[in-house]
């Protein structure tokens, strides 16, 4: 039964090659009746069916009776997929509610192998990871990541020609890895190029797509889609990635976010995305700098809307905050109230299948993400399909991408701005003082040290008609040393009490140098951690290390095959592992920072728990990421508003940070320090390189890296004679162990 279920996870595998050729690492076929073969096979059924023999596992699909596939079906083979055209989305919670419907795990394959040959690859993809993380009868299983699966999503197509030359030259084992590039879509006099570490972020990009997948807009079961505060979390954790991003901004000489807000200005920014399809065949489009939306006629996406249209939504979503109330389909008012507010604006505003009023207030966000996709050709006359602001996997990639959202988040801080403020009575914690706030780590107290990481991923699921074996990829990210954060907590209760701890950091001046404001420090706080802590009587030295973070994911469920899940497939603590695949990318935690030391504050607050806490039962619960992501299954683990205590304005007399503290919060000016160098991702848990016999160093510079990589991927063949090839195949060695290492990695739960 186990394996019945893992032979679902070969559909992930090779995604454009039919599933009756070999999948995995069994070389497994899917035995399809002979009607499943779609007619151009029909002829050749028995020879394909035939075509591995002993060398393969045979795995037999029964027949079932088949269900109307037609609306899914409308989507073409080789079209691009997005989730934020409304047809699209209607078409895939279809297949989601087929894949959710079928009986059993047999049936569940019978459909799949049925569907993986006729269903578009992106939308087959998505559905049957949407069905798999919901199913009872599947959980547990170990999803691959979007990179390993769509790789072409997230990656220089140069990778996938290397890739494809390396398959086929180098047998496994001794392939190295494929260089992929840094900041190679833009040169540096794009003033922008200089945050594409963050925009084109492997992790990055990953959380977003996981995050949708998660939270999927639409399906027939609405409690695939109606988690609790749902729409809250819509808001808050595009805010969060709007603060993150501001201060990456900052740190990197550039202004704040320019808001799109007016839907007739040309958008100032291009983008030239550099990314193949290998589905469709074709390149990305891009947006030329300048670029104005315009009226959407595309009969072929079934959309048509006018610029108007989206006015007309932003403005009821306006007129809703005024009133404090939405009109609900029946013509009444629905007044907002504070507690649910949020939840209920958050929803309507995505907008998904939970909005309470889709045909009045639209479809605002999801819209916005379509007319800006489109302006390069919004009444398909050039026959051209989305740009990467369409696809939750790319769309993080593109400068507008934060200009749209930092406008959506504007709009709700309208509303946030009509709330009470918070009184001493939401705000103190009597009895417990915290006296200061401080940060402990390699780089010296208070100082964060950044710099640059390289990793490798494994493409090989992805890499489709190739011979098999591992294809690893390796790229440049920005990393950070860790930390901890060191709290003293003063109970004066006199008695044991237990506190939610809240650490937030943020810049301190503006882009002008300027200190600031603690309205404009508020919106760019940055969520870094949330934990329950036991304070007894008296003194606390609070620790927490940086790698626990309520935020982040480590770096092995971002990137890999999520080799660390626990537990036997079906287990309790596995059930919620695929969840878990959602969070953002811990080598992200913390903004990069300057070479000259930048400036942040960081705040620490203890609330009463007896005030937060939910109650239910976290057993086996995957929450480490729950601040940006929710617990599966679970209401959100912490009844305070998302981003509390900074969601909302200060009261009268709060002009900068100080003037907000309380006995129970503290603050510490901090440093941000970036070293310009890379550094090679070493075995988990440590951040330094395994030190080799021929007396290679720890870590090397960028430069002695570049000299490296720029060789061909076969260099490690070449005999040594001397000078930097000697410290090559030191480096090579090295890197070897480290992929060796990844490869091999035991279970571990450490976020670097
Ligand atoms: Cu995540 Cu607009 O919702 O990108």
């Amino acid at each position: 039964m186990a394996d019945d279920k893992k032979n679902l996870l070969l559909f992930f595998d090779r995604p454009t090659e039919p599933c009756f050729m070999q999948k995995g690492e069994e070389k497994s076929t899917f035995q399809i009746p002979d009607n499943f073969y779609p007619d151009k096979y029909k002829p050749l059924s028995n020879t394909l069916a035939n075509r591995f023999g002993a060398d393969s596992k045979s795995i037999p699909v029964s027949e079932i009776p088949l269900p109307n596939l037609q609306l899914p079906m409308e989507l073409p083979y080789n079209d691009q997929f997005s989730l934020f055209v409304e047809k699209h989305r209607k078409m895939a919670g279809r297949l989601i509610d087929i894949f959710m419907g079928m009986r059993n795990v047999q049936d569940l394959i019978s459909i799949c192998s049925y569907c993986q040959l006729r269903i578009n690859p992106y939308m087959f993809n998505y559905c049957l990871s949407v069905a798999l993380l919901h199913r009872p009868d599947t959980k547990g299983l170990d999803i691959p990541t979007f990179a390993e699966t769509f790789p072409d999503k997230f990656m220089d197509p140069k990778v996938f020609r290397r890739a494809r030359e390396v398959s086929n030259v180098v047998t496994t084992g001794v392939r190295m890895p494929i260089t992929i590039p840094q900041n190679y879509t833009a040169a540096d006099s794009e003033p922008e190029q200089r945050v594409a570490y963050f925009r084109e972020d492997l992790g990055i990009n990953l959380h977003h797509w996981h995050w949708h997948l998660v939270y999927p807009f639409d399906a027939a079961d609405r409690a695939v889609v109606n988690k609790d505060r749902r729409g809250e979390l819509f808001y808050y954790m595009h805010q969060q990635i709007i603060a993150r991003y501001t201060a990456e901004r900052f740190c990197n000489n550039l202004g704040r976010i320019n808001r799109y807000r007016n839907f007739r200005e040309p958008i100032e920014e291009g983008y030239f995305p550099k990314l193949d399809s290998q589905v469709a065949s074709r390149a990305w489009p891009p947006r030329f700098s300048g670029s104005t939306i315009r009226d959407l006629d595309r009969p072929v996406d079934q959309i048509r809307s006018d610029i108007t249209e989206l006015e007309t939504w932003r403005d009821r979503f306006l007129q809703a905050i005024e009133s404090n109330s939405i009109v609900l389909p029946n013509g009444s008012q629905m007044q907002l109230d504070e507690a649910t507010g949020i939840d209920v604006l958050g929803n309507l505003m995505e907008s998904s299948v939970i909005s309470r009023n889709r045909v009045y207030y639209g479809d605002l966000h999801n819209m916005g993400h379509v007319f800006i996709s489109f302006s390069h050709d919004p009444d398909h006359r050039n026959l051209e399909s989305f740009g990467v602001m369409g696809d939750s996997a790319t769309a993080m990639r593109d400068p507008v991408f934060y200009r749209w959202h930092s406008y959506i988040d504007d709009i709700f801080n309208i509303y946030k701005s009509k709330l009470p403020v918070y009184g001493d009575d939401r705000l103190d914690f009597p009895g417990i003082r915290v006296s200061s706030v401080s940060v402990e780590g390699g780089a010296g107290a208070n100082t964060f040290a950044t710099q640059w990481e390289q990793s490798t991923v494994d493409l090989s699921r992805g890499v489709d008609f190739t011979p098999r074996g591992s294809v690893l990829a390796r790229f440049t990210h920005l990393q950070h040393d860790a930390f901890s954060y060191v709290i003293e907590v003063n109970n004066t209760s006199g008695r044991a009490a237990t506190g939610t701890v809240r650490i937030f950091m943020a810049p301190t001046l503006d882009e002008n140098g300027s200190p600031l404001s603690f309205e404009d420090q508020r919106r760019l706080m940055i969520e870094l951690d949330k934990f329950t802590q036991p304070l007894s009587a008296g003194n606390n030295t609070v620790r927490r290390r940086s790698v626990d973070s309520s935020v982040t994911i480590p770096y092995e469920r971002t990137f890999r095959g999520q080799g660390a899940r626990p537990g036997d497939p079906g287990s309790a603590a596995a059930a919620e592992f695929d969840f878990c695949g959602c969070g953002w990318p811990h080598h992200m935690l913390i903004p990069k920072g300057t070479t000259t030391g930048y400036p942040v504050v960081l705040f620490a607050m203890v609330t009463n728990w007896d005030e937060d806490k939910v109650e239910q039962d976290l057993v086996g619960a995957c929450n480490d990421a729950a601040s940006y992501c929710g617990i599966r299954n679970r209401r959100y683990p912490d009844k305070r508003p998302m981003g509390f205590p900074f969601d909302r304005p200060a009261g009268p007399g709060v002009a900068i940070l100080s003037d907000f503290l309380k006995p129970n919060m503290a603050i510490r000016e901090c440093t941000i320090r970036f070293t310009d160098a890379t550094r090679l991702r070493a075995q988990q848990g440590s951040n330094k390189m395994r030190t080799k016999p021929c007396g290679c160093r720890d870590e090397y510079t960028a430069k002695d890296i570049d000299a490296i990589i720029r060789k061909p991927y076969y260099y490690q063949k070449l005999p040594n004679n001397g000078g930097i090839i000697d410290r090559s195949n030191c480096l090579l060695s090295n890197l070897e162990n480290v992929i060796d290492s990844n490869d091999n990695s035991a279970s571990s739960n450490g976020k670097s």
